[in-house]
């Protein structure tokens, strides 16, 4: 259907549905398959110019035949929506009845109260309480622990990252792992505390983690974005925010997506020079403090750091590179062979699926992102793990499922370390005498 007679449609459905006539008074999560390419460009159109929320994909230049897409509808544009999807014979599922009650969920902190029952790493918590948690880790193992300020985002607050350090054998490499580089993926930061919880506490318990750490360093920043994250945890219609607060030149739009931003193919696939796009990679490769807070980091520790990861949500893939091309990475069988074993062995333990293989293949074509930014440092194995969920709750994956979340994900991360030390590490104590 060409764009004027898209645009003649919505317009009288505008005006048949004007709000008042008969408003839904929830806001939804729709799920919705296009099956036609007429289908992909009225939902790409509805994404547009109605109050909306894409979920998933991020963004509206995805949306074709056979994705399935998930969009947040508030209540008060609910009716038309549905209208025009109906009037196109475009069926959709409600995939979430009740986001709103689900946020309180999520957002309920409870922390005090004996009877929740559930520990300080199965809830969410507000940044406040995370900047707390990292001074606490890092008093109460001093010897283990020590807190690198990296730098300070673009409101200024401190970007913190956690070293963990098991011994002080010359010659150590170390791994990176970021969390909360989309301040909406709440489940990302509570990987890292889960991750660093984990660490402290089976040292000497778990065989792997203990090998791990006896091996390397491991560098965590538990929230990459802070502004972004404050931001999600101040109203309900703000949960969905997933850039940084940076203001734009014109001073429009706010929010540059960091996953945009690092310099490797800056701005050329899977991303928008529009600072009021959700994919807006900023006006110059690493112009946001954040980036570059990182990217400062990482080429300083260059040297040492043999693993990157960064964790992400949701749709349940291992990613490795490259997202940028869809050129192999010259060590893709390893990579492969390692997200593959991660996979498999989550399907074993916990019964879940991750697909997994390269992002341009597996998810979409795009630059800018850290995962092909560190490996092109020559970081040669660097991945980008989604969490839970597929879709059920999405971004509201309520308190429950962390644990479930986090184990699941600390399994494919203790694989792929484990595995990157079979790799690197020299076979043992091949004396001559
Ligand atoms: O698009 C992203 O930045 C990531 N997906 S998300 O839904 N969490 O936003 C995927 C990143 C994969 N890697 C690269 N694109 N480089
Ligand atoms: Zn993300």
């Amino acid at each position: 259907m060409s764009t004027p007679l898209i645009w003649f449609v919505f317009m009288n459905l505008s005006i048949l549905l004007k709000p008042g006539h008969c408003t839904e008074t929830r806001d939804q999560v729709l799920s919705i398959t296009p099956q036609t390419q007429e289908q992909a460009d009225i939902l790409r159109n509805v994404s547009t110019h109605y109050e909306t929320i894409l979920w998933q994909p991020v963004s509206n230049e995805y949306i074709s035949t056979q994705v399935q897409v998930h969009l947040y509808v508030p209540a008060n544009s609910s009716v038309t929506v549905k209208a025009i999807l109906q009037k196109h014979g475009i069926t959709h599922k409600v995939l979430l009845a009740n986001p709103n009650e689900l946020t309180e969920m999520q957002m309920k902190n409870d922390s005090t109260d004996p009877r929740s029952g559930s520990t300080f790493y199965e809830k969410y918590h507000t940044l406040e309480e995370i900047y707390d948690w990292i001074n606490r880790t890092a008093q109460d193992n001093p010897r283990t622990v020590k807190v690198i300020l990296i730098g300070s985002s673009y409101e200024k607050r401190p970007l913190y990252v956690l070293k963990l350090s098991f011994n002080d054998r010359p010659n150590r490499k170390a791994m990176w792992i970021d969390c909360g580089i989309h301040a909406r993926e709440w489940i990302s930061p509570a990987f890292c505390l889960w991750f660093v919880h984990h660490s402290l506490s089976f040292y000497q318990q778990n065989s792997e983690i203990t090998r791990i750490l006896d091996s390397m360093d491991v560098y965590v920043l538990p929230v990459m974005n802070p502004d972004g994250y404050k931001y999600t945890w101040t109203a309900i219609k703000r949960r969905w925010w997933r850039k940084n607060r940076s203001i734009s030149k014109s001073g429009f739009c706010v929010g540059v997506d960091l996953n945009r931003n690092f310099d490797v193919d800056w701005g050329i696939k899977g991303s928008s020079q529009n600072p009021c796009e959700e994919i807006n990679c900023g006006p110059f490769p690493e112009s946001e403090p954040e980036t570059q807070a990182v990217a400062n980091f990482v080429r300083r520790h260059k040297d040492t750091v043999q693993l990157y990861i960064t964790i992400h949500s949701y749709s349940q893939m291992l990613i490795f590179p490259y997202s940028y091309t869809f050129d192999q990475a010259e060590n893709h069988n390893d990579l492969l062979e390692m997200v593959q074993e991660a996979a498999q062995r989550i399907k074993r333990y916990y019964r879940n699926t991750y697909t997994y293989g390269p992002g341009a293949a597996i998810l979409y074509p795009c630059s800018g992102g850290s995962d092909d930014w560190a490996y092109k440092l020559g970081i040669k194995y660097s991945f980008t793990f989604e969490l839970q969920d597929r879709g059920e709750y999405g971004f509201l994956l309520p308190p429950s499922h962390i644990s479930g979340a986090c184990n699941e994900a600390l399994l494919a991360v203790k694989t792929v370390a484990v595995k990157v030390l079979e790799k690197t590490q020299a076979p043992a104590n091949h004396h001559t005498i």
